[in-house]
């Protein structure tokens, strides 16, 4: 008989958690002997069942290439593949099928934008306006612009709590400002921004909009038109999805008037050597090449399952796990926690004295522990607390109270051995 998941205190009504950990096969493996506790999926969640045999049942029954082929497996690929675009606009609540460009995720869709939305128009002395706690992903494709047009990365900033300063945003927006880039949910501190606030000033002052929500889509309903947001980007690895998938949304007169980032098949409508080449409607103009059909397919599960749990109750039951874990590592002595915005995601990065983030991941990697250390990816964020590093634990739906314990004995364990 397996004993049931002990949660202390009860967590929410709404959320099954043993039918949940159920999906997950792999949280049966243990790790260096022991349970695997797995606390990094901000890096990357685990995979349900749903997930797992959609990949699967597409290579074992109807493996094809994608809006090609006349023949039966060609076409029940193309329609599970473009099922996966109407499952990620319903999900997003965006407009129309042709607002939603797959990509390989997050990445590849903020340096679409770059490319394909800003350069050809930027100008010397235009502005983009980010905040100071991005992920690399939503800096470096503005840096390696802003060095190919000669435009300005400007950058507000944020305060002690790992809060966005609205107001400095605010006073950063210029007559030269093309474009504000901001994260949903920053992976480094966990903050929730006030995107749909600060859309509606970028909106006022004519600024387009671009949404890092890699971190926001397993923990958020996200609805783009509520939000205001021009461009949305996210990563199905986040949402108990495939790798290598993700979508780019974007409205649907912009992404009209963007030429196409790359070329290649399936993005053209005609290619001659005497007349040129006249491209593909929206969103294939933008999806040069074999796409990850697979990818897609499990995609739709991963949406399925967040359908099915609820993302409410998701929502509920990571915020309790949160406070949880906040409070007890409140507690202990020597710990800081970076990143104490009053209203956070499912992540708690932080410094103990005397015990370097890496040597704490090691240590409690062998209490099977999974976490993770370094910059992750947001060294401004890092550069702001001063501190080279931190651990960061961070949880999913499938994470319980109990899995928090184990933790926080692995770590007092660490810092016994590191005092
Ligand atoms: N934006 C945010 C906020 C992220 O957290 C990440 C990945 C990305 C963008 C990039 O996503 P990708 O799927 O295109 O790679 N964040 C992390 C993390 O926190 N630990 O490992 C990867």
């Amino acid at each position: 008989m397996t004993m049931p998941i002990q949660s202390d205190p009860p967590l929410d009504a709404g959320l099954d958690l043993e039918a949940v950990r159920a999906e997950f096969p792999v949280l049966q493996r243990k790790v260096h002997g022991k349970p695997l506790v797995y606390l990094d999926s901000a890096a990357t969640a685990q995979r349900p069942n749903c997930v797992i045999e959609a990949v699967s049942d597409f290579y074992s029954r109807y493996n094809a290439n994608v809006h090609r082929g006349v023949h039966q497996l060609s076409v029940e690929a193309s329609d599970a593949f473009e099922r996966s675009r109407e499952r990620t606009r319903k999900w997003l609540n965006a407009a129309s099928e042709r607002e939603i460009v797959f990509t390989r995720g997050t990445t590849e869709a903020i340096n679409l934008v770059a490319q394909s939305y800003l350069r050809p128009t930027l100008k010397p002395g235009d502005e983009i306006l980010i905040t100071h706690m991005e992920h690399h992903s939503n800096i470096v494709p503005w840096q390696l612009l802003c060095e190919q047009t000669g435009a300005v990365l400007k950058v507000a900033p944020i305060d002690h709590r790992g809060e966005l300063r609205v107001d400095e945003l605010e006073a950063l927006i210029s007559e030269r400002t093309r474009l504000i880039g901001m994260v949903h949910v920053s992976n480094a501190l966990g903050t929730v921004n006030p995107v749909a606030e600060v859309c509606r000033i970028a909106r006022e002052r004519a600024v387009t909009t671009l949404v890092d929500g890699a971190q926001a889509m397993p923990h958020v309903a996200v609805d783009v038109q509520a939000l205001g947001c021009d461009f949305y980007c996210f990563s199905a690895h986040k949402m108990y999805g495939p790798t290598g998938i993700g979508a780019l949304y974007g409205r649907e007169a912009l992404l009209e008037a963007m030429p196409p980032w790359q070329g290649g098949g399936e993005m053209i409508q005609w290619v001659s050597f005497e007349e040129g080449t006249t491209f593909n409607e929206l969103p294939h103009k933008f999806e040069a090449g074999t796409p990850n059909i697979a990818g897609a397919i499990g995609m739709t599960a991963a949406f399925d399952f967040l359908e099915r749990t609820g993302i409410d109750a998701i929502a509920r039951h990571e915020a309790e796990l949160l406070a949880y874990a906040t409070t007890k590592m409140n507690a202990i002595d020597g710990l800081t926690i970076i990143g104490t915005a009053r209203n956070k995601g499912p992540v708690v990065s932080f410094t103990l004295e005397g015990a370097h983030p890496n040597d704490i991941g090691t240590i409690v990697d062998y209490h099977g522990v999974a976490v993770r250390t370094g910059h992750h990816c947001a060294m401004p964020v890092m550069q702001f607390f001063n501190v080279p590093a931190t651990a960061r634990i961070s949880f999913g739906a499938y994470n319980s109270t109990e899995e928090i314990d184990v933790f926080l004995d692995a770590l007092h364990k660490a810092r016994e051995m590191l005092a």
